[in-house]
């Protein structure tokens, strides 16, 4: 069924089909090959409208791209309520689960530029638009719970930082620069962020599978006036897996569209992505019961504290028509809100409430991109702002102010009680100043906890994630202001990153004491569904056409993304239609990985394929006949997660765990 938001959408949808080629006031053209020339060698002639029209438009087709969140992937979807939450807000797309609300998402990297690669290790940022009725409602949130700063003031000299430095523009795509570890260092505030941004999450293995989070402290208000903090969350329905850091960085120079890629491919197969939204729900008496302040956007709540309360869906299930139309004119911004929902006096989110807007009018050229067509409200939208750049409307009548007796003050305001919003009355009595809450001052303890949540393999790639980033920085002061930083969170992450960079350990050691831990912080708590996961099938040599059918219907009837790789596809290709070649793929662009043979020795690129799944923990099927074939010292069989099977269902068997972290080296 067409939603709400797609009926609206498809008014402005242009469609070339046996259409004639016009200019844009509607002439029809008949030349579209050669532009007027003084004879057939001579010179354009500037009389020739289309050709200039045709130019000047090409001239201007491109606009600034995102400061940060430059490189991003949109799709639409809905969303469903799964209960009554009147308790806690009246906004309806919370309240009524008749409601199937549209949504459109964005999903995007920080550092880079809109052409740098998906798989580089950053945050994600994770913003959703809820198109409801009673106006629009952006979730503008991130990948990882908590930010690097507390006060939005610092977000210019955060950027500054980490973006390619100013003398070179490098790097691109990626934090492992002296100028990011410096303010990593000088602003300890940043440090619980680092943890999260070096870890695991930092490296998605897909954008199917991220956690998303509102990050601040919002309200949930209700019809009589109450309220309740709350914190959103997004759980994905297809678990949750990172890449290792080896992987990610070949997959950056490999596929740099991986994640775009794997998620247009899902929705296109209509394996669509889905995440539950979770809240965190804290009456507004319990704000001082923690040891942190609810309102400091470098702390979670620990979910073992505050259980996360799954209260609808969100599917995303069609694919854009147009990028430019629509993901790249998105414009998000955390004041679109709905009665029902509010802000608090997170410094950030205060400042965030401001930036928004300023940037789209330079971004989308004026005041009106609320009526470029993918941000447009699915309510009616009455007011009396007027005229301004690519003015969209033609708004008849004559006042355009309030109030008035002429129109009968029309547009007329609604109160709080039939569907107005209204500020929370939030009492205040304080002084001016300019200082930081002494409540805001542990940067550490959280930093802590999140390494004390780690499995020990998840630890292990933190202290690879650091000591690959600060071994990147150039200026032995940077690196060890760094670690110094790292020293008051964990002697063991300092210790091993000092070694591995070379600088000096601390003398004191000044970590904190502290053994507290959340249970949902580790990516070992997430189930990974088999659908959506790919198999590499490795064929090398003659292998008859009936085994070859029997792998690919297993792959199919499991809904596995799977590829046949060989020297030779040609036949391969006649039968099945996909195919790839050693050249044109790489294992880590795969999950899993099975080789077929036939009883000659196997190739080198076979082999190849083999190593590199093994190193990345990866589940691996070897026929018998290739077992036998293998001559490869860097594939032990023995070990666990690889696995010699004829039969085509071992690659469902085995594959259910997708990595073998013991492996590891
Ligand atoms: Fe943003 N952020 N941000 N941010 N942010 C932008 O808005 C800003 C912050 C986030 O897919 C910009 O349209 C300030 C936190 C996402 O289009 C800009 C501060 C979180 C996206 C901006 C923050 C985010 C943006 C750049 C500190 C997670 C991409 C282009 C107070 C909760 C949205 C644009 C999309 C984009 C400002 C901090 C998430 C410049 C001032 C915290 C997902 O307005």
């Amino acid at each position: 069924m067409v939603n709400k938001k797609e009926q609206d959408l498809e008014k402005d949808i242009v469609n070339n089909d046996g259409k004639a080629m016009t200019t844009n006031q509607g002439l029809k053209v008949s030349e579209d090959e050669n532009s007027l020339r003084a004879g057939e060698r001579g010179p354009t002639l500037l009389e020739d409208f289309h050709f200039r029209e045709k130019m000047t438009h090409f001239d201007h087709e491109r606009i600034p791209e995102r400061i940060v969140h430059a490189r991003g992937f949109g799709a639409h979807g809905e969303f469903e309520l799964y209960e009554d939450l009147s308790e806690y807000t009246y906004a309806d797309f919370l309240t009524d689960t008749s409601k199937k609300t549209p949504v459109f998402v964005r999903i995007s990297t920080v550092q880079g530029s809109k052409g740098s690669p998906d798989a580089v290790r950053d945050v994600r940022g994770f913003a959703t638009k809820f198109y409801t009725d009673q106006g629009v409602f952006d979730l503008v949130g991130n990948n990882i719970p908590v930010f690097f700063i507390q006060d939005a003031i610092k977000f210019p000299d955060l950027i500054h930082a980490v973006k390619p430095e100013p003398h070179n523009e490098m790097p691109q795509g990626g934090s492992a620069h002296d100028t990011f570890w410096d303010f990593f260092a000088q602003n300890p505030e940043s440090t619980h962020t680092a943890m999260w941004a070096m870890s695991d999450r930092g490296i998605p293995k897909n954008i199917r599978q991220i956690e998303g989070f509102g990050v601040h402290t919002f309200r949930l208000v209700n019809k009589e006036g109450k309220a309740h903090f709350v914190k959103f969350h997004w759980k994905p329905v297809h678990g949750l897996e990172s890449m290792v850091w080896d992987e990610a960085q070949i997959v950056c120079g490999k596929d740099i569209d991986f994640h775009r890629k794997d998620l247009y491919e899902s929705i296109a197969k209509g394996d669509y992505p889905a995440w539950e939204l979770g809240l965190q729900i804290l009456p507004e008496e319990d704000e001082f019961k923690f040891d942190f302040d609810i309102l400091d956007p470098t702390k979670i709540w620990p979910e073992d504290e505050v259980p996360v309360k799954k209260v609808g869906k969100m599917t995303l299930n069609r694919n854009v028509d147009n990028v430019f139309a629509e993901t790249e004119q998105v414009a998000f911004h955390p004041g679109h809100i709905v009665p029902g929902l509010d802000f608090t006096n997170d410094p950030l989110l205060q400042g965030r409430l401001f930036s928004y807007t300023d940037t789209q009018i330079s971004r989308l050229g004026g005041p009106n991109f609320h009526q470029i067509p993918i941000n447009r409200s699915v309510a009616p939208v009455h007011n009396n702002q007027r005229d301004g750049m690519h003015q969209m409307n033609v708004h008849r009548g004559q006042t355009a102010y309030h109030k008035n007796a002429i129109n009968n003050n029309d547009p007329h305001t609604t109160p709080q009680s039939e569907g107005g919003f209204a500020h929370y009355q939030e009492k205040i009595d304080a002084h001016k100043i300019q200082k930081r809450s002494e409540s805001f001052k542990d940067y550490y303890s959280q930093a802590k906890l999140y390494l004390n949540s780690l499995k020990p393999h998840e630890f292990d790639h933190t202290v690879d994630g650091f000591s690959f980033e600060l071994g990147k920085c150039e200026k032995v002061e940077v690196k060890q202001n760094a670690v110094n930083q790292l020293n008051k969170v964990d002697r063991k992450l300092a210790e091993r990153v000092a070694e591995n960079i070379g600088v000096e350990v601390p003398e004191v050691n000044e970590e904190v004491r502290s053994d507290k831990s959340d249970s949902q912080l580790t990516l070992e708590k997430f189930e990974r569904p088999l659908p959506g996961h790919s198999v590499a099938i490795v064929v090398d040599g003659e292998v008859d056409e009936e085994t070859l059918k029997a792998y690919a219907k297993t792959a199919a009837n499991n809904k596995l993304n799977y590829a046949f790789i060989s020297h030779k596809p040609k036949h391969i290709t006649e039968s099945f239609g996909i195919t790839e070649t050693f050249d044109t793929v790489h294992p880590v662009l795969f999950d899993s990985l099975v080789t077929l043979s036939d009883d000659t020795p196997l190739s080198k690129e076979a082999e190849f394929f083999m190593e590199q799944s093994f190193v990345h923990c990866k589940p691996l099927v070897l026929t018998e006949t290739a077992k036998a074939n293998l001559n490869s010292d860097k594939v032990d069989v023995t070990q666990p997660g690889v696995f010699v099977s004829n039969e085509a269902n071992a690659i469902v068997e085995q594959f259910k765990e997708v990595r073998y972290w013991d492996r590891e080296v």
